[in-house]
C-alpha cells in the first residue's frame, strides 16, 4: 500500500463501503481486510486500466484514515461518526429506505434526524469525489445509501460523466410517495446522466415519479423536465433511464466448482450430514426480505403432513449475520431461530437434526462446496432486487445436477424461468414446489439446469458492467 499521487482519477466508483474493511484488533492496532464482492471483481479491469479510484466508508465509526493506493487502485475512505453510522446507515438507509423499497414488508420509520444525517453524509461522499476526480472523469455511484450524490456532485463538478445504479428494487409509486423526502431523492438521482435498475419495472416507476414530482412542479416548469420512454429531459440535459440486470462471475464460479478440493469438501459435507438422500440449502444474509421463515414453515408442514421423511431429508440454512443493531433484524433472528428449534424439536433424532442452521459466514470455497453438495437450492425472498445466490448455485452445477426453487419476487426470476418458480406468499405453492424439486426426475432436472446455465453463463457480471458503462458512454474496451 502506498499514498496517493497528485493526479486525479478518471474512473471512480462511489459506494457505501470500500472493497476493504478496516479491522480494529483487541490490542488497539488496525489493519485492512479484503472483502472483495462481485462488484469489485466486475469492475476491476476498468478500475485498473483507467487510473481508478474507489470512494467508500471503511466499515467502522470514527476511522480517520488517509487515502492510499493498492495494486494501482486508489482507495479514499470517507469517515462516519458513530452517530452518523446510527442515523445515516442503520437509520435512514436500513430503517427507512430498505423496508420502503422492499414493498414495506417491514414498516419503514421516518425520522427527520435520520434524513438530515443522510443529506450530510451524501454531501461528504460528493465532496470527496469532486476532489479526486480528474477533468471529465466517469463516476459510477452505487445504491440506495447514496441517491443524493449524483445531483450534489453535478453541482460541484458539471464536467463529470455520472452514472447511478440501484441494487435493490425501486418500489411502486404508491409506496415511494410515502417518503416525506420523495422529491429530494428523485432530484438527487436526476443529477446522473444514466440511472440504472435491475428491472424495467423499476425504471418505469422512476420515470413516472420524475414527471410527477419534478416535472409538474410549477417552480421547476421553467427548467422543463419532460420524460419519454427511457429518457428524462432536464432542461438541456438528457438523463437516460434503463434496466441492467446484474449477474455474477459465472466462469470463475464454474471453475471453482470443478476444483478437486472443493468436490472433496462437498462429499465431506454430505458425509458429515449423515449422507441423507436429499439436501436442501438456503444461503442468505439474515434479512427479513429473504423469506427464510417462508421455507422453514413450508418444510415444517411437509414434515407434519408426512410428505417429507425426516430420516431422508436434511436442510442446511447458512444465515450470514447482518445489520444486527437494527431493530427488525434482532426480532426476525429470534423468530427464525424459534422456527428452526420447532422443526428440530419435533422431527429430529439424536445426532440427526433435520435443520442445520449456521448463523455465521463461510468462505467462498466452502460456500461453493455447500452448493455443490445441495440437491435443492431454496431461494424464497418476499422481495429481492436481483438475488445472486440463485445464479451462483446454477453456475456451480456444471454436472447439471440439483434443482432451484426460486421466488417470483426476486429480480432473477425473469431470467431463470426454468427454476421451480414460487409465490412466497402462497404456502401451499411453496410446499408443492419443494416436493416437486425433491422428487424431480433426473432427466427433467438436467433439462432445467441446462437451460438455467445457458442464461447464467452467457449473462455474467462483466457483461452487466460493460452494458451499463457503454450506455453511459464510457470507453470499455480494455
Ligand atoms: C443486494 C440486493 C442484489 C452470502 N452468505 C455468504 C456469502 N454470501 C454472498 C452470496 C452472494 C451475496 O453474499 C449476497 O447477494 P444477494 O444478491 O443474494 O443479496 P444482497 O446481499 O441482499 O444484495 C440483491 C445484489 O445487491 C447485487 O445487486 O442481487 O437483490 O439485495 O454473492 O454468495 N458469501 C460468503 N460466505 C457467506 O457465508 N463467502
Amino acid at each position: 500500500m502506498s499514498s496517493i499521487g497528485e493526479n486525479g482519477a478518471d474512473f471512480l466508483v462511489v459506494a457505501n463501503r470500500l472493497p476493504v474493511d478496516l479491522e480494529r484488533l483487541p490490542d488497539g492496532t488496525q489493519r485492512w481486510k479484503h472483502s472483495p464482492g462481485g462488484l469489485v471483481t466486475a469492475l476491476e479491469p476498468f478500475l485498473r486500466t483507467h487510473s481508478g479510484a474507489w470512494i467508500g466508508w471503511p466499515g467502522v465509526a470514527d476511522a480517520e484514515v488517509d487515502a492510499f493506493e493498492e495494486d494501482g487502485l486508489q482507495l479514499h475512505p470517507v469517515t462516519l461518526s458513530a452517530t452518523e453510522v446510527a442515523d445515516y446507515y442503520e437509520g435512514f438507509s436500513n430503517g427507512t429506505l430498505w423496508p420502503l423499497y422492499h414493498d414495506v414488508v417491514a414498516p419503514p420509520a421516518f425520522h427527520r434526524r435520520w434524513w438530515n444525517a443522510y443529506v450530510r453524509v451524501n454531501q461528504r461522499f460528493a465532496d470527496v469525489t469532486a476532489k479526486v476526480a480528474a477533468q471529465g472523469a466517469t463516476v459510477w455511484v452505487q445504491d440506495y445509501q447514496l441517491q443524493l450524490v449524483p445531483a450534489m456532485l453535478r453541482e460541484l463538478r458539471p464536467d463529470l460523466r455520472i452514472g447511478f445504479f440501484l441494487h435493490i428494487p425501486f418500489p411502486p409509486v404508491e409506496l415511494f410517495m410515502q417518503l416525506p423526502w420523495r422529491t429530494e431523492i428523485i432530484r438527487g438521482l436526476l443529477g446522473a446522466d444514466l440511472v440504472g435498475f435491475h428491472r424495467p419495472g423499476g425504471a418505469q416507476n422512476f420515470l413516472w415519479l420524475a414527471r410527477r414530482l419534478v416535472g409538474l412542479e410549477p417552480s421547476r416548469g421553467a427548467v422543463g423536465v419532460r420524460t419519454r420512454p427511457g429518457v428524462v429531459q432536464v432542461g438541456d440535459r438528457t438523463v437516460r433511464v434503463g434496466a441492467f440486470p446484474i449477474s455474477i462471475d459465472s466462469a470463475g464460479l464454474d471453475a471453482l466448482a470443478r476444483d478437486k478440493e472443493v468436490q472433496k469438501h462437498a462429499k465431506q459435507i454430505r458425509e458429515d450430514l449423515g449422507n441423507p438422500k436429499k439436501i436442501l440449502l438456503g444461503v442468505d444474509r439474515l434479512d427479513y426480505t429473504k423469506g427464510i421463515d417462508v421455507r422453514l414453515r413450508a418444510l415444517y408442514e411437509l414434515l407434519a403432513d408426512g410428505r417429507v421423511d425426516p430420516s431422508e431429508v436434511t436442510m442446511v440454512q447458512l444465515a450470514t449475520p447482518s445489520r444486527e443493531r437494527v431493530e427488525h433484524y434482532k426480532q426476525m433472528r429470534g423468530e427464525i431461530e424459534q422456527a428452526v428449534g420447532r422443526i428440530n424439536g419435533e422431527f429430529s433424532t439424536v445426532g440427526h437434526p433435520v435443520v442445520h442452521y449456521l448463523h455465521q459466514s463461510v468462505n467462498r470455497r466452502e460456500l461453493t462446496a455447500f452448493m455443490t453438495a445441495a440437491d435443492v437450492m431454496v431461494v424464497t425472498p418476499v422481495r429481492d432486487g436481483m438475488n445472486l445466490v440463485c445464479k451462483e448455485y446454477v453456475a456451480t452445477r456444471y454436472d447439471l445436477g440439483g434443482a432451484l426453487v426460486l421466488s417470483e419476487f426476486a429480480g432473477a426470476a425473469a431470467e431463470l424461468t426454468s427454476a421451480f418458480l414460487v409465490n412466497p406468499h402462497d404456502l401451499d405453492g411453496v410446499k408443492n414446489a419443494l416436493d416437486a424439486a425433491l422428487t424431480l426426475d433426473p432427466a427433467e432436472g438436467r433439462r432445467r439446469m441446462r437451460a438455467l446455465r445457458r442464461q447464467v453463463l452467457t449473462h455474467d457480471v462483466d457483461r452487466w458492467a460493460r452494458s451499463f458503462l457503454d450506455a453511459l458512454g464510457t470507453q470499455t474496451t480494455v
